[in-house]
């Protein structure tokens, strides 16, 4: 059969081996806890609005847990099912539609996968209809073994499309406990989705002074969802998961606020194209190794394209087929955007979409100036070639050709 997967392409393809060594020493594995949180970008962290703290638990969590301010969302049009579907599998999202709803039978390694091979219990958590985004079919396919939807959380206080997020994280602590160990739980919370509508006696923030009602919504779901994690992580320290357990908090994508002239873009000062992709790009992570001693911020840029490799990485469990690179490693990552856009180090490059491949501006994050083009030119190639390779694998189902390849 003809190898459509060039040797090229391959070399792309991180640690290329699959997992499963580690599966003696899985009683010894901590669980993993990912939580992927609607809607939340960085800005809201250690925001304030009249001196009122829009995340006080999350702010109090980069004390405890390592904090990357410089980490971006990769979704493009699927949203949600592109943040998830990158956290993952390691692989960009399609440019056109969801990976979810066009591919889900296809063949992806996963991060629930490696765990699988390596011993743990794997569920995914998401309190809305199982079906949508074809999650049902979808999960199943990468390696989940439980899914827990919208029949296994309580009806009552909904905010929004579900469950309250409090419930959802409290029910879902529940259905942990009844996993068998390790266990992988991913948790995918709804609360804070747009319209951004929220029960008046759950509006805790005076935004007297703002116009847009949107805006006034998302501040008061982003707060509500603070406390919901406050309220999980407390939960998880009194029940004693917190501490061996390597958890995670990350946003899955911008609140759809952030455009050029927004109030949220005039309040946050947004004035030159570095300003708006920090603005519409940059999502919180929060990650916290077992038995982590002090919480750190930690400089290095990334994606959600990195999520499993790093938590492979912390388990020391091998890597299967990612594009991503580890978060806790000392190498740059580089971070590449469905259009073609990327992070690397202090560089930032805006293609022209206009024009031939190439053809774009380089900038730097530290100073927002235009920079020579040469120090974006050598990430060009490496970025356009990752979302190629990406869309093989995706669209061709190539990752079997892939595990098959005679090639060293
Ligand atoms: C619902 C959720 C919706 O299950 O995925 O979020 P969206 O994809 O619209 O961002």
């Amino acid at each position: 059969k003809e190898n459509r997967v060039t040797a090229e392409e391959e070399s792309l393809i991180r640690g290329a081996n699959k997992g499963g060594e580690n599966a003696e020493a899985a009683e010894e594995q901590p669980n993993v806890i990912l939580v992927q949180l609607e809607s939340f970008q960085s800005s809201v962290i250690h925001h304030e609005v009249d001196g009122q703290e829009l995340t006080p638990n999350l702010n109090k969590l980069t004390e405890e847990m390592l904090y990357f301010p410089s980490f971006y969302h990769q979704t493009h049009e699927g949203r949600t099912s592109d943040a998830e579907f990158i956290t993952n599998t390691s692989l960009q999202p399609l440019r056109s539609g969801s990976v979810y709803t066009q591919y889900e039978k296809n063949e992806f390694d996963s991060l629930p996968a490696a765990l699988k091979e390596n011993g743990y219990t794997t569920a995914a958590m998401h309190a809305y209809e199982k079906d949508f985004w074809n999650r049902d079919s979808f999960y199943q396919n990468i390696g989940f073994d439980q899914f827990f939807s919208k029949e296994d959380y309580p009806e009552e206080k909904k905010i929004g499309m579900a469950v309250n997020d409090t419930e959802f994280f409290t029910t879902s602590i529940e259905h942990m406990e009844e996993l068998e160990e390790p266990f992988f739980a991913f948790l995918v919370a709804l609360t804070s989705h747009i319209p951004y509508e929220i029960p008046e006696e759950d509006r805790a923030l005076d935004l007297t002074g703002y116009e847009d009602p949107l805006l006034k919504g998302y501040y008061q779901t982003i707060h509500y969802v603070d406390g919901s994690v406050g309220v999980m992580v407390q939960e998880l320290k009194d029940k004693g998961i917190w501490d061996d357990a390597l958890v995670v908090f990350y946003g899955d994508h911008d609140s759809g606020l952030q455009k050029d002239g927004s109030e949220m873009a005039k309040e946050l000062e947004v004035e030159s194209a570095v300003d708006q992709f920090e603005l519409s790009r940059r999502v919180p992570l929060f990650i916290k190794p077992p038995n982590l001693a002090q919480g750190e911020t930690v400089d290095k840029s990334g994606g959600q394209i990195d999520i499993t490799p790093t938590i492979l990485a912390i388990l020391g469990i091998s890597q299967p087929y990612v594009l991503g690179q580890s978060l806790m490693d000392e190498e740059a990552n580089l971070t590449v955007f469905r259009d073609g856009s990327f992070r690397f180090e202090d560089v930032y490059y805006l293609p022209d979409l206009t024009e031939p491949i190439g053809s774009g501006t380089c900038y730097s994050i530290d100073t927002e100036e235009e920079i020579p083009f040469d120090r974006c030119a050598p990430h060009i190639g490496k970025a356009a070639k990752q979302l190629q390779v990406s869309d093989t694998i995706i669209q061709e189902n190539a990752l079997d050709e892939l595990r098959h390849s005679s090639r060293p």
